[in-house]
C-alpha cells in the first residue's frame, strides 16, 4: 500500500487560528522520516507522546502531542502522523515551512487526503461526499443525512443491491449454460427473475426519495408571495430578525429575489421575499414579478399572504401553502380564510407560523430512513441501473444473454455511485469540493 514514490503531503486539518490546539496532518510514505526528523523518533503507533518538535537545525519549534498512525490503520490507508501543537499563527506557519521543506513532502491539494483515503479502499464514494457534507453541516437534519451517508448507509445498500444483481446473473447464465441437459431441475431463473422485480421495487421507493436527500442537504425553498403592500418584506424581516429587505408603503417596493438561509426546526431552508404580484405595465415591476412567478413555480413550500383574503392563485396545486392573513393588529381578519393571522407589527402570530413551517418540512422531509440518494449524481445512476434492470426483467422474449447484460449494466450504474466502476472523471469535482487539510 505505501507507494514510496507517492509524495508525503501535508495539511493544517483544524479551524482558523489563532485557536487553543491546532492539528497538522501528514500522509504518505515518508512519515517516519518526518517524524525522526522532528520528533528525534517514531511514536509507538497509535499512542500519544509529548515530544519537542525541532527544525532540522535543532532549533525547538513547539512542544506538542505527537500521534502516528501506521499504514494501513490509518485515514488514508498511508503512514499518517498528527502533531497537535499550540495553535499559533507563527508556529503553524513555522511548522508548515519545515515539513513542506523536508524532501518529497509537500502541501496538500483540497481533499487530497480523502481522495487518498478513497484510492486506498478506506472508504468508497458516497461515504467520502458523506464525510465533505459532514464537515459542511450547518443544521441537525444536514448532519443526521450526512452521518447516515459517512457511516455507509449507502454503501451497504447499493453494494448489496450490485451483488444481487450479480449473483441472479450467474444463476440466470448457470440456467442457460445447463439448458440443454435433463439433470437441472426446473427453472432457477423463475425465482430469480421474481427476486428481482422485488429489487425493482426497492429501488424505486428508494429513488422516489432522491428529492427529499437533495432537499434536507441543500435547503429546503419557501417562497413568499402575494399582492403588492401584502406585508412579504415586512413577514421576511421578520422571520430573518433584520431589515433584509425594503419596506414601504408604496405598492410594488419589491422588485428583486431577495433570499435569507434559515434553520427551522432542523431542516435548512432559504425563504425568498418576492415582487407583488399584479397587473402592470412598468416594465421593471413586470420583470419583478416575473421572477416571482419562476420562484413560485420551483417553490417547495409557498407561503401565500394577503391582508385582505383575496390570494395570489398562480402556484401550481401541488406545492404545499400556507395562506397567511397579514396586519391582523390592523384588520379584523377572524372573517378571512386562511391558515394563519399574522402582525409582524404586535409579533402576533409569528412564532405560530415558524411553527407551520417547521410541521410542513418535516412532513415534506418524511422518509423511511436518512439512507437517501443527496445528489443528483446518485440520481442519474439510479435511473441508469433502474432501467437497465426494467429492461431485464420485463424482457421474457428477449434472449436470456442480452438480458444478463442489462442485469451486469445495472450493477455497473450502481458501482458507478460508489466509485467502483470507472470515476475517474468525477473524482476532481467530489474531492475539490473539500477543504484542505481533509
Ligand atoms: N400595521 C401593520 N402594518 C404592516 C404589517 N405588515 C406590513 N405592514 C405595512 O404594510 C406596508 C407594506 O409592507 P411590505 O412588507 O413592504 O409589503 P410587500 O408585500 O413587501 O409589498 P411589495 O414589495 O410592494 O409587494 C408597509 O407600510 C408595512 O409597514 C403589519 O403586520 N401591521
Ligand atoms: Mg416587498
Amino acid at each position: 500500500m505505501a507507494d514510496p514514490t507517492t509524495d508525503t503531503i501535508v495539511a493544517l486539518s483544524s479551524g482558523a487560528l489563532p485557536a487553543g490546539v491546532a492539528v497538522l496532518r501528514v500522509s504518505g510514505p515518508h512519515v517516519r522520516f518526518v517524524l525522526e526528523t522532528m520528533c528525534g523518533e517514531v511514536p509507538e503507533p497509535r499512542t500519544t507522546a509529548l515530544r519537542s518538535i525541532r527544525n532540522r537545525n535543532g532549533e525547538m519549534l513547539d512542544k506538542g502531542l505527537v500521534i502516528y498512525f501506521q499504514s494501513p490503520k490509518s485515514f488514508t490507508g498511508e503512514d499518517c502522523a498528527e502533531f497537535q501543537v499550540h495553535g499559533g499563527r507563527a508556529i503553524v506557519a513555522a511548522l508548515l515551512s519545515e515539513l513542506a521543506g523536508l524532501p518529497n513532502i509537500r502541501l496538500a491539494e483540497p481533499g487530497e487526503f480523502t481522495r487518498r483515503a478513497f484510492e486506498n479502499g478506506r472508504m468508497d464514494l458516497t461515504e467520502a461526499e458523506g464525510l465533505a457534507d459532514l464537515i459542511a453541516a450547518q443544521t441537525e437534519m444536514q448532519r443526521r443525512l450526512a452521518v447516515a451517508q459517512a457511516d455507509g448507509g449507502l454503501t451497504r445498500l447499493y453494494a448489496g443491491w450490485a451483488h444481487q444483481l450479480l449473483h441472479a446473473r450467474a444463476l440466470v447464465e448457470a440456467d442457460l449454460d445447463f439448458a440443454d441437459e435433463d439433470d437441472v431441475p426446473g427453472s432457477v431463473a423463475d425465482r430469480v427473475w421474481s427476486d428481482l422485480e422485488a429489487l425493482r421495487d426497492e429501488m424505486e421507493r428508494h429513488l422516489a426519495y432522491a428529492a427529499i436527500g437533495e432537499r434536507i442537504r441543500d435547503g429546503f425553498k419557501i417562497v413568499i408571495v402575494g399582492p403588492p403592500n401584502a406585508g412579504k418584506s415586512s413577514l421576511l424581516n421578520a422571520l430573518a430578525s433584520r431589515e433584509v429587505a425594503i419596506v414601504s408603503p408604496e405598492a410594488g417596493t419589491t422588485r428583486d429575489l431577495i433570499s435569507v438561509d434559515v434553520d427551522l426546526g432542523g431542516y435548512a431552508a432559504s425563504i425568498t421575499d418576492t415582487a407583488g404580484i399584479r397587473a402592470t405595465d412598468h416594465g421593471i415591476e413586470r420583470e419583478g414579478i416575473a421572477r416571482a412567478k419562476k420562484a413560485l413555480m420551483n417553490a417547495d413550500l409557498v407561503l401565500n399572504l394577503s391582508d385582505n383574503g383575496a390570494y395570489i392563485d398562480d402556484a401550481p396545486e401541488n406545492i404545499p401553502h400556507i395562506y397567511v392573513g397579514t396586519k391582523s393588529d390592523l384588520i379584523d381578519n377572524r372573517s378571512i380564510k386562511s391558515d394563519i393571522a399574522i402582525s409582524v407589527e404586535t409579533g402576533q402570530g409569528v412564532d405560530g407560523l415558524i411553527a407551520l413551517c417547521k410541521s410542513k418540512l418535516s412532513e415534506l422531509a418524511n422518509a423511511p430512513s436518512m439512507a437517501l440518494p443527496t445528489r443528483l449524481r446518485h440520481r442519474q445512476h439510479l435511473t441508469e441501473s433502474l432501467d437497465y434492470l426494467e429492461r431485464a426483467v420485463t424482457g421474457p422474449g428477449m434472449p436470456i444473454e442480452l438480458r444478463s447484460e442489462d442485469l451486469r449494466m445495472s450493477a455497473d450504474a450502481l458501482g458507478r455511485i460508489t466509485g467502483r466502476v470507472d470515476v475517474e472523471d468525477v473524482l476532481d469535482v467530489i474531492f475539490s469540493s473539500f477543504c484542505i487539510g481533509k
